[in-house]
């Protein structure tokens, strides 16, 4: 069994987050730490650990993790303007909390897609 992370508990409502969209597959909120003046996770319901662990059964929640992030685009104000959605996977990809996630980032220019190599 994959283990819970923080997300469970905010989907759960247990713990405090800024809930900006919920319904029965998908919750997204506000990050804790934004990285640009919009950033919202939008997060599957179910316990997904990684983008490694998809199984074709998943594919209409993923799906509607993108129907969702464009509308919380619209309702923000930055589908016009433009912005990122963002999956990272396990230690290269920089994930920190194992339970699938899509990043909505947006409201400034967000600058090169990747850090360059030093
Ligand atoms: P990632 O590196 O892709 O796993 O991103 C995890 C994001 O989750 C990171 O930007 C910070 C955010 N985060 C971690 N813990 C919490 C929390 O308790 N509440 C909220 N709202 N966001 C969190």
């Amino acid at each position: 069994m994959p283990t819970e992370t923080i997300f469970s508990k905010i989907i759960r409502r247990e713990i405090p987050s800024d809930i900006v969209y919920q319904d029965e597959q998908v919750t997204a909120f506000r990050d804790i730490n934004p990285q640009a003046p919009v950033h919202i996770l939008v997060v599957p319901n179910k316990l997904i650990p990684t983008a490694n662990d998809v199984v074709p059964e998943d594919e209409p929640v993923l799906g509607h993790m993108f129907v969702v992030a464009a509308r919380i685009a619209a309702q923000e104000g930055i589908a016009e303007s433009g912005y990122r959605l963002l999956v990272n996977c396990n230690r290269d990809g920089g994930q920190e909390v194992y339970h699938l996630h899509l990043h909505i980032l947006g409201g400034r220019r967000l600058g090169p897609m990747v850090m360059r190599q030093s």
